[in-house]
């Protein structure tokens, strides 16, 4: 009894001062003031570290004072890392590697949560193990065309699959695989409301990817667009709502949904209209000779409202359980047309109005500009020519509203709240700033060029590809970082240099190494408009389900429940101790292992791993995991809190006690 108080003592003492110090406010120093100037030692450090001014104004723009917070926080894929990134700006401090496809440890992701098993097993490929991905395109929930800081999705380019992030908690919830294809990459973008997700193919191949020779390509071979219906209140795409629309061999590419004007229409780029099948080897053409031949390909113009109309009327084939919008349907409906575009396009994005759609060309050195009345007038007026599957090509001087000669390698374009746009250009390795026009096309100009380091790929502006851009922040995601950072070996970081967008000219006021994957795009949110929890709404809480667990457990109901060879363990988690601490089995016994954080305390995680049996658990405040093990062989094993959460941290372990 005595003993046990003394511990109860004990354990209130450790937990009253980790509590207590988080807490304590410092006095503000006072801020510089005009008048003041910028202190003595401030001069001095510039000079001993050799700063220019310039260097000065960036060093002031991104720093962060210890414990403030960033004004935005910038989701950007990880690539093949197959994760994606939440990094606070200005400061680019990572705030969070979010796993999504890959497994990832410390997050206790992918090693032997059960119900994360389960969402991750869900996209799996012909039952083979998927635990790789590669993320291209992070979408944010859009409300009325603006981030309502609810929910990302992410697509995995290399098996066609979509996934679902909860803005709650930072964890994905749902991994889906689209039945018909392989690799997709126009995803995931949505539409205005978020009443769809839109994921488009990259590499045809047939349906369901059965086999048919390279010769039958252009019989066999197709792509999809798919629209993945997002039920907002469950969280979760509905794939019994879901359906696809056929679209010819002719590798999509990035999609991009209309707003306001073009609300109900959504477009996306292809590359290979050529229908080039590659066959280097047998002295055929390269692929990237193949599929850059003509001077011009297709801009996908498609019309989700008329696709979902035919689908809800029944107008769809079922291919491998997902209904699909048929190409001869497509016509018939009026869902589907092209428009030419100049010349193997990549970035297709629609103006903050809606009302243009610009498309940049990976080797054309000006970016072309449709007008959205322009296009429906053509159509109306059938200004068309059939494709050789019939679908309308749309005459391009009718739909061609403006180009705008920018330099070379154009990829992607972002807007901000003045009415500029702003292109990468890949092979220049710099960032065009551009004057959205109007109704007259030589308004339509290029204003200011900036060099980047090197290579750029994707931009993202602050919520710069909505209905409400805020012109402040431009983040460019290079491809090569060469000789920007201290050498680490042949594998280098990627660069993310941060562009200040407010001044008279633009300025990279931050280089940032990422060393995880090649990110693609990123989004940049207002920070304030995320409403992330502390901990979970009750003790005993399912993050899958986002729901209280079943297998919740109370303190002093903790319990080993034995019925034949199935043991199944109750266990919680609390500074400083897992409860039971000898877990005592039989060699062959099967296992089912449930632990509840019982802590109400902010950052109060406990993690758990069990050393020999591959399980790595993080257990938020309020979380209930459950995972399962076979005990197949005799022994004694230590398993053990991953996180310091308290000064007797090392303490917090327990024996798995296998006996023969
Ligand atoms: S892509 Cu990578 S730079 Cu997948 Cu959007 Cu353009
Ligand atoms: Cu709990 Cu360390």
């Amino acid at each position: 009894m005595k003993r046990s108080i003394t511990l109860a003592l004990l354990l209130l003492l450790i937990v009253g001062v980790l509590a207590g110090c988080g807490r304590k406010k410092e006095a503000t120093p006072e801020a510089v003031s005009p008048e003041a100037g910028l202190p003595a030692s401030a001069m001095e450090i510039a000079s001993s570290r050799g700063l220019s001014p310039e260097d000065i104004n960036a060093a002031l723009k991104t720093y962060m004072p210890s414990g403030k917070w960033d004004e935005y926080i910038m989701f950007a894929s990880g690539g093949h890392s197959g994760q994606v990134l939440a990094i606070g700006l200005p400061s680019m401090r990572i705030l969070k590697n979010i796993a999504v496809f890959t497994p990832e440890a410390w997050q206790g992701y992918g090693f032997g949560a059960k119900d994360i098993e389960e969402m991750l097993d869900a996209g799996n490929v012909d039952g083979r193990k998927i635990r790789m991905g590669d993320t291209h395109h992070p979408a944010l929930s859009e409300t009325e065309g603006d981030y309502d800081g609810q929910f990302l999705f992410i697509n995995d380019k290399a098996n066609a699959r979509t996934a679902v992030i909860d803005l709650r908690d930072f964890e994905t919830k749902q991994i889906l695989k689209d039945p018909n294809i392989i690799s997709n990459h126009g995803s995931t973008f949505v539409t205005p409301n978020t009443e769809y997700v839109i994921q488009g193919t990259q590499y045809a191949t047939p349906l369901g990817w059965e086999y048919a020779p390279i010769s039958e390509y252009q019989e066999k071979y197709r792509g999809v667009i798919t629209l993945w219906k997002f039920d907002r209140d469950k969280g979760r795409l509905d794939p019994e709502q879901s359906f696809s629309i056929e679209v010819p061999p002719y590798w999509q590419d990035l999609c991009d949904a209309g707003k306001l004007v073009s609300n109900g229409w959504a477009f996306c780029n292809s590359i290979n209209t050529e229908m080039a099948t590659g066959g280097i080897e047998k002295g055929n053409p390269p692929f990237e000779a193949g599929v850059s031949q003509r001077d011009m390909d297709y801009l996908h113009i498609f019309n989700w409202q008329r696709a979902e109309e035919a689908y809800k009327a029944g107008k769809t084939e079922e291919i491998n359980g997902m209904p699909v919008i048929r190409m001869d349907t497509a016509v018939a409906e009026g869902i589907l047309y092209f428009a030419p575009e100049p010349k193997s396009p990549h970035g297709v994005d629609v103006t903050p109005d809606g009302k243009y759609i610009v498309a940049a060309g990976k080797l054309d050195p000006q970016v072309t500009i449709y007008s959205m009345e322009k296009i429906e007038k053509a159509i109306a007026d059938q200004n068309w020519e059939p494709d050789p599957f019939g679908l309308p090509v749309l005459n391009f001087d009718a739909v061609n509203h403006a180009q705008v000669e920018l330099g070379l390698g154009p990829l992607h374009t972002q807007f901000d709240n003045q009415g500029f746009a702003y292109t990468s250009l890949f092979l220049d390795s710099a960032i065009a700033k551009w004057k959205v026009g109007g109704d007259n096309p030589e308004d339509w100009v290029l204003v200011e060029k900036l060099p980047v380091q090197y290579n750029v790929g994707h931009i993202a502006a602050a919520e710069g590809d909505t209905v409400d851009p805020d012109g402040t922040y431009l983040v460019a995601l290079n491809k090569w970082a060469v000789d920007r950072f201290a050498p680490v070996g042949p594998l280098l970081p990627q660069n993310l240099q941060l562009l200040d967008l407010t001044g008279d000219k633009l300025q990279v006021i931050y280089d940032m190494a990422m060393g995880v994957g090649e990110p693609h795009y990123a989004q940049i949110i207002k920070a304030d408009k995320i409403q992330a929890w502390n901990t979970y709404p009750e003790v005993g809480w399912d993050p899958i389900a986002q729901a209280p667990s079943p297998y919740a457990t109370k303190p002093g109901e903790e319990k080993i429940v034995r019925d034949g060879n199935n043991v199944e363990i109750f266990m919680t988690s609390v500074r400083s101790h897992l409860t039971p601490e000898h877990v005592e089995i039989k060699e062959g016994d099967h296992v089912t292992w449930h632990i509840t954080n019982i802590e109400t305390a902010h950052d109060a995680t406990h993690g758990f791993q069990l050393g020999g049996y591959n399980i790595s658990l993080s257990i938020e405040p309020g979380e209930t995991v459950s995972f399962e093990i076979d005990a197949d062989k005799s022994g004694t094993y230590a398993f053990y809190c991953t996180e310091f959460c308290s000064a007797l941290h090392l303490e917090m372990m327990g024996y798995l006690l296998v006996e023969p």
